[in-house]
């Protein structure tokens, strides 16, 4: 109860910070960055989203707390490096903040307020999310979508029917779960897994980002079967301040 009286207070008291960590082409370019929310507590020090995200999820939090974190992403995301660069920025959403009625409207005033593209804004749901009220997901996915906003399925692979619902959700891009992007160049079954997933994206005309490469071994792996990935991992940068990555992206090499 502790840790959610203190986060109550946190997010008014401008104690949570947004770190970002690249996503990149398989020729190293930055093709934007997920957003990954961190509470600089006064005394703790900086708090993982491990420990405070599940506790929010326990209460109303977790929505008052997916607000500031849409708000901060979108008022970063109207920088004027992001259109120039085309860079793009992925948000986590959580199950209810997504399944709140006013939701798709709430975002739309965020993008009007702070001038973000929408067309440069992925939100990041998982399979659970859908599970509960599929026609409803269905609908609000169309809706974003016809605002421009991409959607993707986050930790892909690990949940139930994921592949029936590529068919059936309008989505734009997957993340396979880094548990299977670590085992895929030294565990046959976990490659053929990879291969499975990544033949279905192309279908389905998907973007996909494997999440969790650190090895150069999966990055080869992943980008013999697939040349138009995105990696994420620390091979290629670990979660920074977003002040820090920006600096980084607009310094010459
Ligand atoms: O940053 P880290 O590697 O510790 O992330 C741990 C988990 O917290 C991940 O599953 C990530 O999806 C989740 N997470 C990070 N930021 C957010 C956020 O802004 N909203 C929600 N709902 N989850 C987040
Ligand atoms: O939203 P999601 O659950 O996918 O959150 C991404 C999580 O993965 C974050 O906690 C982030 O810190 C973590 N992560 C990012 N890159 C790597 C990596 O290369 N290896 C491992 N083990 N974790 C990573
Ligand atoms: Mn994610
Ligand atoms: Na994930």
């Amino acid at each position: 109860f502790r840790v959610e009286r203190e986060l109550r207070h946190a997010i008014g008291a401008g104690e949570l910070r947004l770190h970002l960590q690249s996503q990149v082409d398989v020729s190293g370019q930055v093709t934007g960055a997920e957003v990954l929310v961190r509470w600089q507590h006064p005394r703790d020090g900086l708090v993982a989203p491990g420990v405070f995200i599940p506790v929010a999820e326990e209460s109303d939090l977790i929505v008052s707390l997916g607000e500031w974190v849409l708000a901060h992403a979108c008022a970063l995301l109207a920088q004027p490096v992001f259109r120039e660069r085309r860079l793009r920025l992925s948000v986590n959403l959580s199950a209810r903040q997504f399944r709140q009625a006013g939701f798709v409207g709430q975002l739309r005033a965020v993008l009007a307020a702070t001038g973000a593209d929408p067309r440069l804004l992925t939100l990041e749901v998982t399979e659970g999310l859908v599970i509960d009220d599929f026609d409803d997901a269905v609908a609000k996915m169309r809706a974003l979508a016809a605002l421009g906003v991409d959607m993707s399925l986050d930790d892909f692979g690990t949940g139930y029917s994921s592949l029936a619902y590529l068919k059936r959700l309008p989505i734009q891009e997957i993340k396979i779960d880094r548990s299977f992007v670590h085992e895929a160049p030294t565990n046959a079954d976990d490659g053929v897994l990879v291969e499975g997933i990544l033949s279905v994206a192309r279908h389905f005309g998907l973007r996909v980002v494997a999440e969790g490469v650190e090895t150069q071994a999966q990055a080869d792996f992943l980008r013999q079967r697939a040349p138009d990935i995105v990696y994420q991992g620390y091979l290629f940068g670990r979660p920074e301040p977003d002040v820090q990555w920006l600096e980084r992206l607009t310094q010459p090499a």
